[in-house]
């Protein structure tokens, strides 16, 4: 597994094209690529460098609450999503402090901004988890994923659980070409505060198996993706059970693909490193239905890595 992973980011090392991005930070980057992972052989989490599995965990718990709200995260020590719910809150009406204006890149370059940003990003987290007010409106990253996946509006003023009905079809009718998530709504992109970046995933039943295939149409490949692969892995493995299947493979298929400029030196490091043996995943009460699973039932048993490796995230 850990290998592909590295395969990926050598190819865009030495075939990427430089483009300019968004976030001003540029990238190196390939169009269309997939990685294939075999979930009987080992569970996916990287192992060239230490990845937080318990971070990976309470964010797609959140996701299949329908939850889009940081406040959960943030209740579970996870700061994942905090740049984006802060980068709403300095654009709106409310907020008065120092001007934050394109906070992650400055933050980066001019120290004495970057204590400004720290103290009022502190303030914003303090008030997202102490005040139910401000967690309601601040906290919001609008329609993602959650929101996507367990109740997508509909034009007549209903909502979709494509996550229930995915899981009826796999248990129903296993030969479906139709059990598909989106996350992708362009209704609600504009309104995004940042539009899914995992965006379709598909099931597959074969041989008693569950496989996923997910379409990422872009990809930070240093920070992002070892998270969205054992994301999969586990809602895999969380559909298996509670739809008596084993886990077969996860596909993971990409569209942009890229490596920031500021994360060179830490992938050459990682490309540097010999991986070790996967760890296994266990769901300690796999009679628990995929909706009452708790961060205590999912445990990943056996996992060694090469120590952490830092980098900044571009905003
Ligand atoms: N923006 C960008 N530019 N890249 C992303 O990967 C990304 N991911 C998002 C939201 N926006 C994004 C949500 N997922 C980290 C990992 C995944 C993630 C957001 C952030 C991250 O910073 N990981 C670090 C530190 C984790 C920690 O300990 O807090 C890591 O080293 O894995
Ligand atoms: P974009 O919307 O301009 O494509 O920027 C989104 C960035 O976030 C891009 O670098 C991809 C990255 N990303 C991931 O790689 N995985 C994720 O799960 C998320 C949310 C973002």
């Amino acid at each position: 597994m850990t290998r592909q992973y590295l395969g990926l980011a050598q190819k865009i090392l030495d075939e990427g094209t430089t483009k300019e991005d968004r976030t001003g930070t540029g990238t190196k980057s390939i169009f269309g690529y997939q990685m294939r992972f075999n979930l009987q052989e080992g569970f996916p989490l990287l192992t060239t460098k230490k990845t937080a599995f318990g971070l990976i965990k309470s964010e797609l718990l959140w996701f299949l609450k329908g939850d889009t709200n940081i406040r959960y995260l943030l209740e579970n020590n996870n700061h994942i999503w905090d740049e984006w719910a802060f980068g709403r809150y300095i654009k709106s009406e409310e907020y008065s402090g120092p001007d934050m204006a394109d906070f992650g890149r400055r933050s980066l370059e001019d120290d004495e901004f970057n204590l400004l940003y720290q103290a009022e990003m502190a303030e914003f987290q303090k008030n997202i988890l102490e005040d139910e007010e401000f967690s309601k409106k601040y906290g919001e990253l609008g329609n993602i994923y959650g929101s996507q996946w367990r109740s997508w509006k509909t034009s007549q003023g209903e909502t979709i659980d494509q996550i229930k009905d995915v899981i009826d079809m796999i248990k129903n009718n296993p030969d479906s070409r139709r059990m598909i998530v989106s996350a992708w709504n362009p209704e609600d992109v504009p309104n995004m505060a940042l539009p899914p970046c995992h965006s379709l995933f598909q099931f597959y039943v074969s041989d008693g198996k569950l496989s996923c295939q997910l379409y990422q149409r872009s990809a930070d490949v240093f920070l992002g993706v070892p998270f969205n692969i054992a994301s999969y892995a586990l809602l895999t493995h969380l559909i298996a059970n509670e739809t008596g299947l084993d886990v077969g493979e996860f596909i993971h298929t990409f569209g942009d693909a890229h490596l920031y400029m500021n994360h060179m030196d830490q992938v050459k490091e990682q490309l540097a490193r010999e991986p070790y043996k996967l760890p296994e995943l266990v769901i300690k009460h796999p009679e628990k239905s995929i909706f009452e699973m708790e961060k205590e039932d999912i445990v990943v048993k056996g996992y060694k890595s090469h120590p952490r490796i830092k980098a900044p995230i571009a905003v």
